[in-house]
């Protein structure tokens, strides 16, 4: 039984991630910032896989450092996959009426939150010399859309990272790989949106956005492959979505 690390487990993407994995017989490790959601959760799993579970933010490094290190005991003292998904946008507002808090908040959690855990964990892949690592990029990491500005930037800096760490583990066995979603609907547009329900739920209207479950199962997809296949760039949309400004609404 494989051990997999999720990140931003308790919604979206991640928790669909978690319950699919949870299916398919891997031990998890869930991470996020709420203790009684994850307590929650790891209730209902652990009926089946054998759960952790820890509750930092990620942007806390030395949270992130002491509470990785502190998985002392089998299955969760080697973990095998790394699932990178902790992320949000914050605001959808044109560069000169930016929040430099809002800036803060998707630079520290999308970029250096991912790369504290990462720094937490890569060392006992390398050591084992095997590992499997998958970002949660966007589409908003492939191209740049009008008021996207930081948000689409921590995203692109989240694909070069992503294959930067693929040629810096090359010499471990180390699979590095992202998954790139586009529109998915989860509570992300209500975060960016700090909470205003209606225009968030408009974001989704009028087409069928793309599921966590959708972004879950081709994670497991990816997972699954036999050793020697790294799935190292994948983007997925839905079928109304051609790119990040043109969507098909009815
Ligand atoms: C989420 C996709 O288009 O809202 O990362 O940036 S988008």
């Amino acid at each position: 039984m494989k051990t997999a690390l999720i990140t931003g487990a308790t919604s979206g993407i991640g928790l669909a991630t978690a319950q699919t994995l949870a299916e398919n017989n891997y031990a998890l490790v869930l991470c996020g910032r709420n203790q009684e959601k994850l307590a929650e959760l790891k209730q209902e799993l652990s009926q089946r896989v054998p759960v952790e579970i820890l509750c930092f933010d990620v942007r806390d490094k030395i949270a992130v450092e002491k509470q990785i290190n502190s998985l002392t005991k089998a299955p969760f003292n080697e973990i095998d996959i790394l699932i990178n998904n902790a992320g949000n946008a914050h605001g959808l507002d044109p560069i000169d009426k930016g929040s430099l808090e809002d800036w803060d908040a998707m630079i520290d959690i999308n970029v250096k939150g991912l790369l504290y855990v990462s720094h937490a964990i890569i060392p006992q892949m390398r050591d084992r010399k095997s590992g499997h690592i998958i970002n949660i990029g966007s589409t908003a990491g492939k191209e740049v859309y009008p008021n996207g500005n930081v948000y689409c930037g921590s995203k692109h800096a989240v694909d070069a990272i992503t294959t930067g760490m693929r040629l810096d583990l090359n010499p471990y066995n180390i699979r590095v790989g992202a998954v790139n979603p586009g529109m998915v609907q989860t509570n992300f547009s209500e975060v960016r949106f700090k909470g205003d329900t209606e225009r968030a739920e408009k974001v989704y209207q009028g087409f069928m956005a793309l599921q966590p479950q959708d972004v879950a199962e081709v994670i497991l997809f990816a997972l699954s492959r036999p050793p020697h296949v790294n799935i190292a760039d994948l983007t997925v949309l839905c079928t109304a979505q051609a790119s990040s400004t043109i969507l098909k609404k009815e």
